[in-house]
């Protein structure tokens, strides 16, 4: 146990007493010495073995035999005995600013407010309100202070994390004598969001190492440090736990610092039976012998399984399928040949002309590239005409173009409220490429959700359908549609879903990717770009399809522009461009 833990449980240990109506003077008791402990410079473990814990300050006899019960089990009984009488819910409202105990236990006692939800509610019907010593001005602050904490608490997209996570992970490898730095955790697993930012580190001392992630631009302060783990809270608002392994123990940190808890506890259990022990040090047999654990590959051969890439590693049926030989072989970027949702300077919402998109897309490998702007319904989109007008003009474009990426003129059509689709049919079948997208009316209920994206499949002219699910990171959960009911239509009428790549809504999500996949369904990985430089976001696209199991042969865009064309269902002609050049 570090000092902070010790410090973290002592300083509960006051909460709990002063929740409860317990002594205000042995409260305060707890909480100095909690300070004394989280501020010690040496391992609060070295004074006890010493027995020079009671020379400390704030520390008597009494809470010296409490820390050396915590030691010694990793609990203690008084602390275990007062949690026993106080819901965990309340505990949590001490979290937030502006709240002390006193408060806490008038809401709790009075109201019955056991947790954070609870105390929005009575702080918005009036009934905190008439509280002693509470009126209107202080539940306004302690509303604003409510929301505050649970934006704080809440997830942050992947992206937001992942360039802070590898640009300190990048500066770490550079501190001498550090072999290795990488990120773990939900990153590395490439969750859509993001609770922490964990890092790993093999190094064969901690001073250098926790000296310059304390100096990294990104961090704004150490909030707890241990001998060999720091934890810090970034600029960012996110919070960083740093850990430092000797070399030796690397693969095994990192194995159990990638998680998911799930993931590790499956493979600890499958260890357990076959007389191993696993832990973040290494595999063990059961004399001790240290068998491994220098890399990852040695967990996993030691429980007689192949390598499991990080993505699958959610407990979601990965260990039996690495048993059976049956992981699938994931998907990878490099797969991906084409992008068929981008939008160009012809959307109000987008900035990007065809020869700028055409630049990027070239410049990352892309073989094809299906320019698909808004129809009319949207703010500026285009009506019949001016989308016949702007194909035309695509294709021209495109024949004057020697070199990669193909153009396809296509269209992201709107789903109206009644199913039925934003443009003439006969405009959209002349069209190359069609995705439909629902972007009105959410919040109508999920059985008009899933029947408007019915009609919109049988209409015969759709090719995918666009950000499925609706979501919005932190912002709109997907809707409660009837998936099932959509996946028989979309078998039926061979009409693809899409994994839509931009960061803040990777839609279809990972579960959703599986089931598509399982039914038989094909997915297209698009960027939906509003500007060339979001081409390159491809990649958050193929994580969350790698998440949901997804190969090669399961994504549409992993076909060259031919063979695409010959698995559409209706004729397509993305070569009349060369045909046309020809005839001219
Ligand atoms: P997050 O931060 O909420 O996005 O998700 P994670 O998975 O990064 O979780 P985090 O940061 O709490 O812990 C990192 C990893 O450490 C986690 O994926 C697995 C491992 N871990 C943490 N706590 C436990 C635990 O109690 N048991 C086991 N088996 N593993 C744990
Ligand atoms: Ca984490
Ligand atoms: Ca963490
Ligand atoms: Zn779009």
């Amino acid at each position: 146990m570090e000092n902070a833990d010790v410090a973290q449980v002592l300083a509960e240990v006051a909460d709990l007493l002063e929740l409860t109506g317990g002594n205000a003077f042995k409260a305060r008791a707890y909480r100095q010495a909690a300070q004394i402990v989280d501020l010690l410079p040496t391992p609060v473990s070295e004074l006890w073995r010493e027995g020079k814990l009671t020379e400390l300050p704030s520390i008597g006899e009494r809470i010296a035999a409490h820390i050396e019960e915590l030691l010694n089990t990793g609990r203690f009984r008084e602390h275990d005995q007062l949690l026993a009488k106080v819901p965990p819910g309340v505990l949590e409202l001490l979290k937030v600013e502006g709240i002390g105990p006193k408060t806490a236990s008038l809401a709790w006692k009075r109201l019955r407010v056991k947790e954070l939800a609870a105390l929005v509610k009575a702080c918005r019907d009036g009934s905190m309100e008439k509280l002693p010593r509470m009126g209107a001005k202080r539940v306004a602050a302690i509303l604003l202070a409510l929301e505050r904490y649970q934006a704080r608490k809440g997830r942050v997209p992947l992206h937001r994390a992942l360039a802070t996570a590898e640009s300190i992970a990048e500066r770490l490898r550079k501190v001498p004598h550090v072999r290795a730095a990488e990120v773990a955790g939900s990153i590395r697993r490439r969750r859509e969001t993001i609770g922490d930012i964990d890092l790993l580190v093999a190094a064969t001392g901690a001073d250098e190492v926790i000296r310059a992630f304390r100096e990294a631009p990104e961090v704004e302060t150490l909030t707890a440090t241990g001998p060999t783990k720091c934890t810090a809270r970034l600029k960012s608002g996110l919070q960083a736990d740093l850990r430092i392994v000797p070399p030796e123990s690397f693969g095994a940190a990192l194995h159990y610092f990638t998680g998911s808890k799930a993931h590790n506890i499956e493979l600890r259990t499958r260890a357990m039976r076959r007389g191993l022990k696993l832990s973040e040090y290494g595999v063990f047999d059961r004399q001790g012998k240290r068998l491994g654990g220098e890399t990852e590959q040695d967990v996993y051969r030691a429980v007689g399984l192949p390598w499991i890439p990080p993505e699958l590693r959610e407990g979601a049926g990965e260990l039996e399928a690495a048993e059976e030989g049956r992981l699938p072989r994931l998907i990878e970027e490099k797969d991906v040949r084409g992008d068929l949702h981008v939008h160009s300077e012809a959307s109000s919402d987008a900035h990007s002309s065809l020869e700028e998109l055409c630049k990027e897309a070239g410049r990352l490998g892309r073989e094809y590239l299906a320019i698909t702007d808004h129809s009319k319904s949207r703010p500026l989109g285009l009506d019949a005409v001016q989308m016949r007008a702007h194909a035309l003009a695509i294709q021209r474009f495109g024949l004057q173009r020697e070199e990669a990426p193909r153009l396809l003129t296509g269209v992201e059509v709107d789903i109206l409220q009644d199913g039925t689709l934003d443009l003439p049919l006969d405009v959209l079948q002349g069209l190359d490429w069609v995705v439909a997208s629902i972007h009105s009316h959410f919040t109508d209920p999920p059985g008009k959700i899933t029947q408007r994206m019915i009609a919109a499949m049988r209409s015969g002219v759709v090719d995918v359908l666009g950000h499925p699910g609706g979501r919005q990171l932190g912002l709109r959960d997907a809707y409660a549609f009837d998936f099932e009911k959509v996946l028989e239509v979309a078998r039926a009428e061979r009409v693809a879903l899409e994994v839509n790549a931009m960061p803040e809504r990777l839609d279809l999500d990972d579960k959703h990717c599986r089931l598509a996949k399982d039914a038989g369904v094909a997915l297209v990985i698009s960027t939906d770009a509003h500007h060339a430089s979001q081409l390159g976001n491809l990649r958050y696209g193929v994580w969350m399809a790698r998440r949901g199991w997804l190969e090669r042969g399961d994504v549409l865009n992993t076909l060259g522009p031919r063979q695409l064309e010959a698995r559409l269902h209706r004729p397509r002609h993305f070569g009349t461009h060369i045909e046309l050049r020809a005839s001219l």
